[in-house]
Protein backbone atom coordinates (compact mmCIF):
# COMPACT_ATOMS: atom_id res chain seq x y z
CA UNK A 1 0.00 0.00 0.00
CA UNK A 2 1.54 3.52 -0.70
CA UNK A 3 1.63 5.68 1.92
CA UNK A 4 0.56 8.43 2.91
CA UNK A 5 2.24 11.93 1.51
CA UNK A 6 3.09 14.54 3.67
CA UNK A 7 3.49 17.66 1.34
CA UNK A 8 5.40 20.13 3.07
CA UNK A 9 6.65 23.92 1.75
CA UNK A 10 9.74 25.71 2.94
CA UNK A 11 9.56 29.25 4.17
CA UNK A 12 13.09 30.62 3.54
CA UNK A 13 16.58 29.85 2.22
CA UNK A 14 19.43 30.54 4.85
CA UNK A 15 21.39 28.73 6.51
CA UNK A 16 18.31 27.28 8.54
CA UNK A 17 16.94 26.69 5.39
CA UNK A 18 19.56 24.34 4.34
CA UNK A 19 19.78 22.48 7.44
CA UNK A 20 15.43 21.77 7.25
CA UNK A 21 15.88 21.03 3.70
CA UNK A 22 18.45 18.45 4.60
CA UNK A 23 16.07 17.10 7.40
CA UNK A 24 13.02 16.20 4.91
CA UNK A 25 15.35 14.69 2.07
CA UNK A 26 17.14 12.17 5.29
CA UNK A 27 14.28 11.67 8.09
CA UNK A 28 12.55 9.34 5.69
CA UNK A 29 15.87 7.48 5.34
CA UNK A 30 17.14 7.11 8.42
CA UNK A 31 13.78 6.24 10.20
CA UNK A 32 10.83 3.86 8.61
CA UNK A 33 8.48 6.76 8.91
CA UNK A 34 4.51 5.79 8.38
CA UNK A 35 4.35 8.96 5.74
CA UNK A 36 6.11 9.64 3.01
CA UNK A 37 7.62 13.36 2.60
CA UNK A 38 7.30 15.41 0.12
CA UNK A 39 9.56 18.46 -0.82
CA UNK A 40 6.32 20.30 -2.39
CA UNK A 41 7.25 24.10 -2.35
CA UNK A 42 10.13 26.61 -1.53
CA UNK A 43 9.71 30.19 -0.70
CA UNK A 44 12.72 32.38 -0.46
CA UNK A 45 13.06 36.04 -1.41
CA UNK A 46 16.30 36.59 -3.22
CA UNK A 47 15.73 34.60 -6.56
CA UNK A 48 19.33 33.77 -7.07
CA UNK A 49 19.49 32.18 -3.44
CA UNK A 50 15.97 30.81 -4.13
CA UNK A 51 16.76 28.64 -7.40
CA UNK A 52 20.28 27.18 -5.87
CA UNK A 53 18.56 25.72 -2.84
CA UNK A 54 15.51 24.62 -4.78
CA UNK A 55 17.88 22.33 -7.45
CA UNK A 56 20.34 21.49 -5.01
CA UNK A 57 17.90 20.10 -2.59
CA UNK A 58 15.23 18.84 -4.84
CA UNK A 59 12.08 21.04 -4.12
CA UNK A 60 9.32 20.42 -6.57
CA UNK A 61 9.08 24.13 -7.16
CA UNK A 62 9.37 27.74 -6.01
CA UNK A 63 8.18 30.70 -5.26
CA UNK A 64 9.47 34.42 -4.33
CA UNK A 65 6.32 35.09 -1.69
CA UNK A 66 6.08 33.33 1.20
CA UNK A 67 1.99 33.66 1.06
CA UNK A 68 2.19 30.97 -2.19
CA UNK A 69 2.30 28.23 0.68
CA UNK A 70 -0.62 29.69 2.94
CA UNK A 71 -2.90 29.60 -0.13
CA UNK A 72 -2.04 26.33 -2.05
CA UNK A 73 -4.33 23.16 -0.64
CA UNK A 74 -1.78 20.91 -1.53
CA UNK A 75 0.48 21.99 1.11
CA UNK A 76 -0.28 19.82 4.03
CA UNK A 77 2.70 21.04 6.34
CA UNK A 78 4.69 24.88 6.56
CA UNK A 79 8.29 25.08 7.76
CA UNK A 80 9.16 28.62 8.72
CA UNK A 81 12.79 29.42 8.93
CA UNK A 82 12.31 33.43 8.01
CA UNK A 83 13.85 36.44 10.00
CA UNK A 84 11.91 36.41 13.10
CA UNK A 85 9.97 39.03 12.72
CA UNK A 86 7.77 37.12 9.78
CA UNK A 87 7.27 34.00 12.33
CA UNK A 88 4.06 35.10 13.90
CA UNK A 89 2.17 36.24 10.86
CA UNK A 90 3.43 33.06 8.70
CA UNK A 91 2.41 30.77 11.95
CA UNK A 92 -0.74 32.40 12.26
CA UNK A 93 -2.05 32.16 8.66
CA UNK A 94 -0.48 28.90 8.27
CA UNK A 95 -2.43 27.47 10.96
CA UNK A 96 -5.14 29.39 10.13
CA UNK A 97 -5.27 27.84 7.02
CA UNK A 98 -5.44 24.33 8.84
CA UNK A 99 -1.99 23.90 8.07
CA UNK A 100 0.52 21.98 10.42
CA UNK A 101 3.14 24.72 11.51
CA UNK A 102 6.63 23.58 11.92
CA UNK A 103 8.87 27.43 13.20
CA UNK A 104 12.35 28.26 13.84
CA UNK A 105 13.45 29.60 17.26
CA UNK A 106 12.66 31.96 18.53
CA UNK A 107 8.91 31.50 18.17
CA UNK A 108 8.31 35.30 18.19
CA UNK A 109 9.83 38.59 19.00
CA UNK A 110 7.66 39.37 22.59
CA UNK A 111 5.21 37.39 24.16
CA UNK A 112 2.24 38.78 23.33
CA UNK A 113 2.74 37.19 19.67
CA UNK A 114 4.20 33.94 21.05
CA UNK A 115 0.62 33.94 22.91
CA UNK A 116 -1.13 34.83 19.53
CA UNK A 117 0.74 31.83 17.55
CA UNK A 118 -0.54 29.58 20.81
CA UNK A 119 -4.09 30.54 20.02
CA UNK A 120 -4.08 30.42 16.79
CA UNK A 121 -2.38 27.10 16.36
CA UNK A 122 -4.50 25.25 19.09
CA UNK A 123 -6.09 23.22 16.48
CA UNK A 124 -2.79 22.50 14.43
CA UNK A 125 0.05 20.26 15.50
CA UNK A 126 3.27 22.34 15.88
CA UNK A 127 7.10 21.99 16.24
CA UNK A 128 9.90 24.53 17.36
CA UNK A 129 13.22 23.82 16.28
CA UNK A 130 14.92 24.01 19.79
CA UNK A 131 17.11 21.30 17.65
CA UNK A 132 19.42 20.59 20.68
CA UNK A 133 16.95 18.49 22.39
CA UNK A 134 17.54 15.88 19.86
CA UNK A 135 21.47 15.82 20.70
CA UNK A 136 21.47 12.38 21.84
CA UNK A 137 23.80 13.17 24.98
CA UNK A 138 21.41 16.10 26.14
CA UNK A 139 18.64 13.05 25.64
CA UNK A 140 20.62 10.61 27.43
CA UNK A 141 21.47 13.63 30.09
CA UNK A 142 17.89 13.93 30.69
CA UNK A 143 17.51 10.24 30.97
CA UNK A 144 19.80 10.36 33.85
CA UNK A 145 18.34 13.12 35.38
CA UNK A 146 14.77 12.09 35.55
CA UNK A 147 16.32 8.32 37.01
CA UNK A 148 17.63 10.32 39.82
CA UNK A 149 21.23 9.76 39.25
CA UNK A 150 21.88 13.40 39.58
CA UNK A 151 20.28 13.44 43.01
CA UNK A 152 18.93 16.63 43.93
CA UNK A 153 20.01 19.34 41.42
CA UNK A 154 21.85 22.11 43.39
CA UNK A 155 23.60 23.84 39.94
CA UNK A 156 22.38 24.66 36.20
CA UNK A 157 25.03 26.33 34.32
CA UNK A 158 24.90 27.04 30.70
CA UNK A 159 26.94 29.00 28.20
CA UNK A 160 26.60 29.71 24.45
CA UNK A 161 28.79 31.47 22.72
CA UNK A 162 29.88 32.14 19.35
CA UNK A 163 32.68 34.78 18.18
CA UNK A 164 31.42 36.00 15.02
CA UNK A 165 29.87 39.54 16.22
CA UNK A 166 33.47 40.73 17.05
CA UNK A 167 33.85 40.32 13.45
CA UNK A 168 32.90 43.97 12.48
CA UNK A 169 33.35 43.56 8.88
CA UNK A 170 30.95 41.35 8.20
CA UNK A 171 27.91 42.94 6.75
CA UNK A 172 25.03 42.82 8.63
CA UNK A 173 22.02 40.81 7.89
CA UNK A 174 18.59 40.92 9.62
CA UNK A 175 19.93 39.54 12.83
CA UNK A 176 21.72 43.00 13.59
CA UNK A 177 18.18 44.63 13.31
CA UNK A 178 15.85 45.07 16.85
CA UNK A 179 12.60 45.61 14.44
CA UNK A 180 13.69 41.84 12.76
CA UNK A 181 15.29 39.68 15.33
CA UNK A 182 13.69 41.29 18.47
CA UNK A 183 16.95 41.18 20.48
CA UNK A 184 20.84 40.13 19.75
CA UNK A 185 22.27 36.90 21.21
CA UNK A 186 19.05 37.21 23.72
CA UNK A 187 16.70 35.98 21.13
CA UNK A 188 19.24 33.94 18.91
CA UNK A 189 21.70 31.47 21.32
CA UNK A 190 20.16 32.62 24.94
CA UNK A 191 16.48 30.93 23.64
CA UNK A 192 18.06 27.43 23.14
CA UNK A 193 20.35 27.72 26.47
CA UNK A 194 17.01 28.21 28.16
CA UNK A 195 14.82 25.78 26.34
CA UNK A 196 17.29 22.87 26.79
CA UNK A 197 16.95 24.33 30.88
CA UNK A 198 13.54 23.68 31.24
CA UNK A 199 13.30 20.24 29.27
CA UNK A 200 16.59 19.08 31.93
CA UNK A 201 15.93 20.96 35.03
CA UNK A 202 12.09 22.59 34.91
CA UNK A 203 10.33 25.22 35.05
CA UNK A 204 12.15 28.84 35.81
CA UNK A 205 10.20 31.10 38.27
CA UNK A 206 12.65 34.05 38.48
CA UNK A 207 15.53 35.83 37.43
CA UNK A 208 18.28 39.18 36.63
CA UNK A 209 20.21 39.76 33.74
CA UNK A 210 22.64 42.06 32.16
CA UNK A 211 22.74 43.24 28.63
CA UNK A 212 26.05 44.25 26.67
CA UNK A 213 26.38 45.50 23.16
CA UNK A 214 29.88 45.52 22.55
CA UNK A 215 30.62 46.97 19.08
CA UNK A 216 30.09 50.50 18.53
CA UNK A 217 27.26 51.21 16.75
CA UNK A 218 25.19 48.29 17.00
CA UNK A 219 21.64 48.12 18.40
CA UNK A 220 21.04 44.65 19.33
CA UNK A 221 23.01 42.71 22.55
CA UNK A 222 25.86 41.20 21.66
CA UNK A 223 26.01 39.39 25.08
CA UNK A 224 23.91 38.34 27.80
CA UNK A 225 24.55 37.12 31.49
CA UNK A 226 21.29 36.02 33.79
CA UNK A 227 20.69 34.56 37.33
CA UNK A 228 17.61 32.13 37.49
CA UNK A 229 16.11 30.09 40.39
CA UNK A 230 14.44 27.06 39.14
CA UNK A 231 11.17 25.20 40.66
CA UNK A 232 13.44 22.85 42.09
CA UNK A 233 15.55 24.80 44.16
CA UNK A 234 18.29 24.39 42.21
CA UNK A 235 20.08 28.34 41.15
CA UNK A 236 21.05 28.89 37.34
CA UNK A 237 23.18 30.91 35.58
CA UNK A 238 23.31 31.62 31.77
CA UNK A 239 25.94 33.27 29.54
CA UNK A 240 24.61 34.00 25.96
CA UNK A 241 27.71 36.15 23.80
CA UNK A 242 28.43 36.71 20.01
CA UNK A 243 32.21 37.76 21.01
CA UNK A 244 32.75 34.47 23.13
CA UNK A 245 36.39 34.46 21.77
CA UNK A 246 37.51 31.05 21.24
CA UNK A 247 34.26 29.15 20.81
CA UNK A 248 32.86 28.84 17.39
CA UNK A 249 29.60 26.99 18.51
CA UNK A 250 29.83 26.60 22.46
CA UNK A 251 26.62 25.47 23.73
CA UNK A 252 27.86 24.24 26.75
CA UNK A 253 26.07 23.53 30.21
CA UNK A 254 26.91 21.61 33.61
CA UNK A 255 24.53 20.69 36.30
CA UNK A 256 25.49 19.58 39.55
CA UNK A 257 23.51 17.72 41.59
CA UNK A 258 23.73 15.47 45.00
CA UNK A 259 23.81 12.32 43.01
CA UNK A 260 26.73 13.57 40.97
CA UNK A 261 27.39 15.73 38.03
CA UNK A 262 27.24 15.87 34.01
CA UNK A 263 29.06 18.20 31.52
CA UNK A 264 28.05 18.84 27.81
CA UNK A 265 29.55 21.19 25.11
CA UNK A 266 28.20 20.98 21.55
CA UNK A 267 31.50 21.36 19.89
CA UNK A 268 31.60 17.97 21.27
CA UNK A 269 28.51 16.54 20.66
CA UNK A 270 28.75 13.02 21.22
CA UNK A 271 30.60 13.23 24.78
CA UNK A 272 28.75 13.63 28.09
CA UNK A 273 30.70 13.59 30.92
CA UNK A 274 28.96 12.04 33.86
CA UNK A 275 30.28 11.75 37.41
CA UNK A 276 28.29 9.26 39.42
CA UNK A 277 28.97 10.61 43.29
CA UNK A 278 28.32 7.57 44.67
CA UNK A 279 31.85 6.42 43.61
CA UNK A 280 34.34 5.93 46.41
CA UNK A 281 35.38 9.40 46.61
CA UNK A 282 39.40 8.30 46.01
CA UNK A 283 37.63 6.91 42.53
CA UNK A 284 35.76 9.74 41.52
CA UNK A 285 36.13 11.58 38.60
CA UNK A 286 34.06 12.63 35.13
CA UNK A 287 33.64 9.35 33.08
CA UNK A 288 34.11 10.64 29.36
CA UNK A 289 30.96 9.13 28.02
CA UNK A 290 30.82 8.36 23.81
CA UNK A 291 26.78 8.67 23.63
CA UNK A 292 26.51 6.38 20.57
CA UNK A 293 25.44 3.33 22.01
CA UNK A 294 22.43 1.42 20.68
CA UNK A 295 20.98 1.66 23.92
CA UNK A 296 21.63 5.38 23.92
CA UNK A 297 18.52 7.50 23.23
CA UNK A 298 17.69 8.35 19.19
CA UNK A 299 21.63 7.58 18.22
CA UNK A 300 20.76 3.87 17.16
CA UNK A 301 18.51 5.14 14.08
CA UNK A 302 21.67 6.44 12.74
CA UNK A 303 24.90 4.30 12.99
CA UNK A 304 26.37 1.39 14.98
CA UNK A 305 28.44 2.37 17.82
CA UNK A 306 31.12 4.52 17.97
CA UNK A 307 29.85 6.22 14.25
CA UNK A 308 29.74 9.48 15.16
CA UNK A 309 26.73 11.77 14.29
CA UNK A 310 26.57 15.43 13.80
CA UNK A 311 25.03 18.88 13.93
CA UNK A 312 22.23 18.01 11.32
CA UNK A 313 20.96 14.51 12.59
CA UNK A 314 19.69 16.70 15.29
CA UNK A 315 17.19 18.37 12.85
CA UNK A 316 16.76 14.94 11.10
CA UNK A 317 15.62 13.50 14.20
CA UNK A 318 13.68 16.24 15.53
CA UNK A 319 11.52 15.96 12.05
CA UNK A 320 10.99 12.43 12.22
CA UNK A 321 10.08 12.07 15.88
CA UNK A 322 7.15 14.97 14.95
CA UNK A 323 6.58 12.93 11.92
CA UNK A 324 5.65 10.06 14.04
CA UNK A 325 3.81 11.40 16.45
CA UNK A 326 1.73 13.27 13.80
CA UNK A 327 0.69 10.12 12.62
CA UNK A 328 -0.54 7.93 15.83
CA UNK A 329 -2.12 11.41 17.23
CA UNK A 330 0.85 11.86 20.36
CA UNK A 331 1.94 15.12 21.56
CA UNK A 332 5.14 16.04 19.86
CA UNK A 333 8.19 18.52 22.42
CA UNK A 334 8.64 21.28 21.35
CA UNK A 335 5.79 22.90 20.36
CA UNK A 336 4.52 26.14 19.82
CA UNK A 337 3.24 25.71 24.06
CA UNK A 338 6.67 24.77 24.99
CA UNK A 339 8.53 27.62 22.94
CA UNK A 340 6.12 30.17 25.12
CA UNK A 341 7.47 29.42 28.13
CA UNK A 342 11.02 30.42 26.88
CA UNK A 343 9.58 33.43 25.85
CA UNK A 344 8.11 33.86 29.04
CA UNK A 345 11.51 33.60 30.47
CA UNK A 346 13.35 35.66 28.03
CA UNK A 347 11.21 38.49 28.46
CA UNK A 348 11.31 38.32 32.43
CA UNK A 349 15.17 38.68 31.87
CA UNK A 350 15.16 41.18 29.45
CA UNK A 351 12.92 43.36 31.69
CA UNK A 352 15.04 42.32 34.53
CA UNK A 353 18.04 44.01 32.94
CA UNK A 354 16.34 47.17 31.69
CA UNK A 355 14.63 47.49 35.46
CA UNK A 356 17.96 46.04 36.92
CA UNK A 357 16.13 44.10 39.51
CA UNK A 358 15.00 40.54 39.90
CA UNK A 359 12.11 39.93 37.87
CA UNK A 360 9.25 36.92 38.30
CA UNK A 361 8.77 34.79 35.43
CA UNK A 362 4.82 34.68 34.63
CA UNK A 363 3.17 32.43 32.72
CA UNK A 364 -0.57 32.74 30.42
C1 LIG B 1 23.57 31.65 15.06
O1 LIG B 1 24.87 31.76 14.58
C2 LIG B 1 23.02 30.25 14.87
O2 LIG B 1 22.93 29.95 13.52
C3 LIG B 1 21.66 30.17 15.53
O3 LIG B 1 20.73 31.04 14.95
C4 LIG B 1 21.18 28.75 15.53
O4 LIG B 1 19.93 28.64 16.14
C5 LIG B 1 22.21 27.93 16.28
O5 LIG B 1 21.79 26.62 16.39
C6 LIG B 1 23.53 28.00 15.59
O6 LIG B 1 23.91 29.34 15.51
Amino acid sequence: MSKKELRVALLGTGFMGKAHSNAWCQAGHYYDLPWKLRRTLICGRGEAALNEIATQWEWEESSTDWRAAIDRKDIDAVDICLPNYLHAPAAIAAAEAGKIVLCEKPLALSVDEARAMVQAARGVPTLVWFNYRRVPAIAYARQLIAEGRLGKIYHYNATYFQQWGADTSRPPTWKMDPALAGSGVADDLLTHSLDLSMYLNGPITEGIATTRTFAEGRSVDDAISALVNFENGSLGRFEASRFGIGCKNRNAFDIHGSGGMLRFNLEDLNRLEFLDASDPSPEQGARNLLVTDMKHPIFPNFWRPGHIIGYEHTFIAALAEFVQCLASGQDFHPNFADALKVQEALDALQQSAKARQWTPVTHS
